[in-house]
């Protein structure tokens, strides 16, 4: 494992992002090389456990109750549904199981004391589980770890300069805040953003420094491309560029060198060939399983089929061991 850098500036940043195209990719990949086992792949699937309906205005997402597009509201699934959805999501070769729900924040009532209930029984599945439910309070974020939650997904998405650009409803500060949360219960932090909101590369240059600047790397990033939705106020942006995603992922496998950087949304418009530069520039994870939250994502046999192509292979659920508040049941009697 490589010794952590944690005062990057922003002009160190913006050095290795405007490198050379392949000096970054070649860079990016040794190091991915260095610290990580490069042709293994860790494999997560979403659900969407409560669609639409939510009252934030991100002005990228399809489930933002004020944008009018063609999503149907569902309320939150069944403990049973959500352990069939499981079932399948390892069947198909995940290892993760990533619980999304439209909430701007978590609330302490029976619907919370059901998600305490689903991380319970996909942890006890032997699949890691995370969740992305909007703002936490530290008490909340306690209460997911006590029930085995093993990673938290809340991202940053841009700038602290172009956040209020995107989203009104909230601050970067409330992001952050809980992500401190999410840490004090010693949870795992997923945390990344979103390219092609029409943000400049100073805004992606800044988004990675406070990424990499927080006293711990998030275990996880996630780098999404944006995927318009027809009825949200980025409907009709530019799809990104490949060479801009290659870039991002790849400057935060420098960055950050031992998280696993994780090509999000946006790999349903990549062909097989874009993916596998991605791979190279140092991504180490993927969503599979043919919806992300709302929109589609290739199939699990596709991917399968990719991974065989380029040789790569699964990474088992709790790799390094299962933190201590993931035992099972069973291990703990
Ligand atoms: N409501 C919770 C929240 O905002 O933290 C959790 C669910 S929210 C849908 C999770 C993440 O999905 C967002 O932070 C954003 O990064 C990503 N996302 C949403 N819509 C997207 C889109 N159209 N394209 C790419 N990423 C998107
Ligand atoms: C992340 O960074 N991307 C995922 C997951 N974390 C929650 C969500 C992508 C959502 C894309 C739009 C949709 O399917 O609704
Ligand atoms: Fe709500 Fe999350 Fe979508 Fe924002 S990104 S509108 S908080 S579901």
């Amino acid at each position: 494992m490589q010794v952590t850098k944690h005062d990057w500036t922003e002009e160190e940043i913006a050095a290795i992002y405007n490198k050379p195209f392949l000096d970054l990719v070649y860079e990016a990949a040794s190091i991915h090389r260095a610290n990580h086992d490069y042709n293994e792949v860790q494999v997560s699937s979403l659900i969407s456990i409560k669609t639409g309906g939510c009252p934030e205005d991100c002005s990228y997402c399809p489930q933002a109750a004020r944008y009018h597009t063609d999503l149907e509201v569902e309320p939150l699934m069944k403990l049973g549904e959500v352990v069939n959805a499981a079932v399948r999501a390892k069947e198909g070769g995940a290892s993760r199981l990533c619980m999304g729900a439209a909430w701007r924040e978590v609330r302490d009532n029976r619907d919370f004391d059901r998600v305490i209930d689903m991380v319970k029984a996909v942890n006890e599945m032997d699949m890691e589980v995370c969740c992305t439910l909007g703002m936490l309070t530290e008490n909340q974020a306690q209460r997911l770890a006590d029930a085995g939650l093993y990673a938290y997904n809340h991202n940053i998405d841009t700038s602290e300069d172009d956040y209020k650009r995107i989203i009104t409803t909230r601050n970067y500060d409330d992001r952050l805040s809980t992500i401190k949360n999410v840490r004090k219960a010693k949870l795992t932090v997923c945390s990344g953003g979103i390219i092609g909101l029409g943000e400049t590369v100073e805004d992606r240059v800044s988004m990675l420094k406070t990424l990499s600047n927080m006293p711990k790397h998030p275990e996880s990033v996630p780098i999404n491309a944006l995927v318009p939705v027809k009825g949200t106020p980025l409907e009709n942006q530019p799809r990104v560029p490949i060479w801009d995603m290659v870039r991002m992922i790849a400057t935060a496998r420098i960055v950050m060198p031992n998280s696993v950087v994780r090509l999000s949304a946006g790999r349903n418009e990549m062909s097989t060939l874009e993916q596998a530069f991605c791979f190279m520039a140092g991504t180490s994870s993927i969503f599979a399983g043919d919806k992300l939250l709302t929109t589609p994502n290739p199939a699990f046999v596709d991917d399968m089929a990719m991974f065989e192509l380029l040789g790569l292979k699964t990474r088992a659920a709790f790799k390094n061991g299962r933190p201590e508040n993931t035992r099972k049941e069973e291990e703990i009697a």
